[in-house]
């Protein structure tokens, strides 16, 4: 007896293109193997048969758009899936399987029924069809039977769009061994994932060859390709040498670091007295005292009150280097984009020898003319955006630094002092730390010492 397979419901689709047929005429088929691939703009689904036996006609071809009803293939049918599943076919499709055929199925397929009647009665909650828009299946008017269920991608929350194309089965398998399908390259057409692409992904990941977190064994999803001239006029830029540098080391910090950011304010009320004070001193030296260069002697006189924040995480994580020395970076807004030079032995050097140091080394950056030593062996990073604006920032560690401090724009604020308020000159602190070597209450004592070094300059020389 042959039998025409039709698209099931599909949902509020209508018109679907056909991308991919699996099967050939002549192939024999066993019931739920998919026939054909139908893309969406919303999701991509495998269409199943619900028979056994041999495809003898085949109506579409890739390309071809199909809606709910189409004929998508003609089989001479040997048994069907309801044979196996008798738990979740209607009294009809019970009448029609005779022991004989489900006798036969079942020496065929090893599950034993009764799990197979749970797998067809409700998919596994990834491949449920809510998500995508596809329906639930519901019975076949002209048949009275129930429809093998169209398969949506498991979409993991994401924007249908952006998800790979892969078999039920390939999505199984990654899901089994816990690989985030969008970090795979599809060899198969229209970029396909295949079993094998999939072992290879992972013989690559042992190898250490694929990771995009650079060994860290995250996975991270891929961007989708837009088209952003769909949207209006565009205009494509090549990104810097040095943001094309900069970029994967940012990300790896962002992803690999567990960072948390305190949040303080220091009253620079007298500091910023001092500093404009000792201007005429610094325009004599040839320089200029901004707040950056008292915040670095700050934070070398906090980094001696609390050793751990000047560590490093040994690579294998399992140890703490503690360094003697107190070598300060800063970031610097250049043309080219950010640079973090360092500034060096900021513990023996005057406010004016840091003044001149931050000058030169700024200068330096923005010409495109620090050499590589010059942006090496940092302690800690300060990223002062003061001089542009803003209240507080997170900023992002420098590994292997375990802190960095952010500061923006200082602002005249009045100040409880216990009797009356009094305007005062707050300077907001930002402090993103590695929570795996610094604990909360340690960097809010750090950046509470910061402000008190801060707020009486006289401090920084203790
Ligand atoms: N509050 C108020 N004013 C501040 C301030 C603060 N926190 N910090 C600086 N200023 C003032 C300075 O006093 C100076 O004013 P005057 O000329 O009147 O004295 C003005 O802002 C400009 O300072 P500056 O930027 O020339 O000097 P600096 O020492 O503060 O900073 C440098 C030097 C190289 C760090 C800075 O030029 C720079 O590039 N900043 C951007 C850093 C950055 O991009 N961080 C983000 C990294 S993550 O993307």
């Amino acid at each position: 007896m042959s039998e025409q397979i039709k698209v099931p419901d599909i949902g509020d689709f209508d018109q679907v293109p056909v991308i991919e047929v699996l099967v050939a005429v002549g192939d024999t088929i066993e019931p739920e193997q998919s026939l054909v691939t139908l893309e969406s703009d919303k999701a991509t689904m495998e269409v199943p048969s619900p028979v056994a036996g041999e495809v003898v006609e085949l109506k579409v071809q890739e390309g071809d758009e199909v809606s709910e009803g189409d004929v998508i293939a003609v089989v001479e049918v040997v048994g069907r899936s309801g044979d196996e599943a008798p738990a979740v076919q209607n009294s009809e499709n019970k009448q029609d399987s005779g022991p004989e055929t489900r006798n036969a199925q079942d020496e065929r397929h090893s599950e034993p029924v009764a799990e197979h009647a749970v797998e067809a009665a409700e998919p596994p909650v990834a491949e449920k069809p809510e998500p995508s828009g596809a329906a639930v299946p519901t019975s076949n008017a002209e048949t009275g039977e129930l429809p093998a269920p169209p398969v949506p991608f498991d979409d993991m929350g994401r924007d249908p769009s952006s998800l790979p194309h892969a078999s039920p089965g390939v999505r199984k398998l990654a899901r089994e061994l816990g690989i985030d399908l969008t970090a795979v390259k599809g060899s198969a057409k229209h970029g396909r994932i295949t079993e094998d692409d999939l072992k290879q992904h992972v013989k690559s990941r042992i190898e250490g060859g694929s990771s995009v977190a650079g060994g860290s064994g995250l996975e991270i999803a891929k961007a989708p390709e837009i088209d952003f001239a769909k949207f209006g006029e565009v205009e494509q830029q090549a990104l810097s040498r040095i943001q094309k540098i900069s970029g994967p080391n940012l990300h790896r910090n962002w992803v690999s670091i567990p960072h948390v950011t305190q949040f303080d304010q220091a009253d620079i009320t007298d500091m910023e007295a001092f500093r404009k004070a000792s201007r005429e001193d610094a325009e004599k030296a040839g320089t200029k005292m901004t707040p950056l260069v008292f915040l670095i002697k700050a934070v070398v006189a906090a980094l001696k009150e609390y050793p751990a924040f000047n560590t490093s995480l040994s690579s294998d994580g399992q140890s703490l280097i503690h360094k003697k020395y107190y070598h300060i970076g800063f970031a610097a807004d250049t043309p080219h984009g950010l640079m973090v030079p360092v500034i060096r032995d900021c513990d023996q050097k005057s406010l004016l020898e840091l003044a001149q140091d931050l000058g030169e080394l700024s200068g330096k950056a923005r010409a495109g003319k620090l050499s590589r030593e010059e942006m090496q062996g940092g302690c800690m990073s300060i990223s002062s955006l003061g001089g542009i604006g803003g209240t507080a920032f997170t900023p992002i560690i420098n590994a292997p630094e375990v802190a960095i401090l952010g500061v923006s724009r200082s602002e005249m604020k009045p100040v409880w002092n216990g009797e009356q308020f009094q305007p005062r000159l707050m300077l907001p602190l930002s402090l993103s730390y590695d929570h795996r070597v610094i604990d909360g209450a340690l960097a809010a004592r750090f950046t509470r010492y910061l402000a008190y070094v801060l707020e009486d300059v006289r401090r920084m020389m203790l």
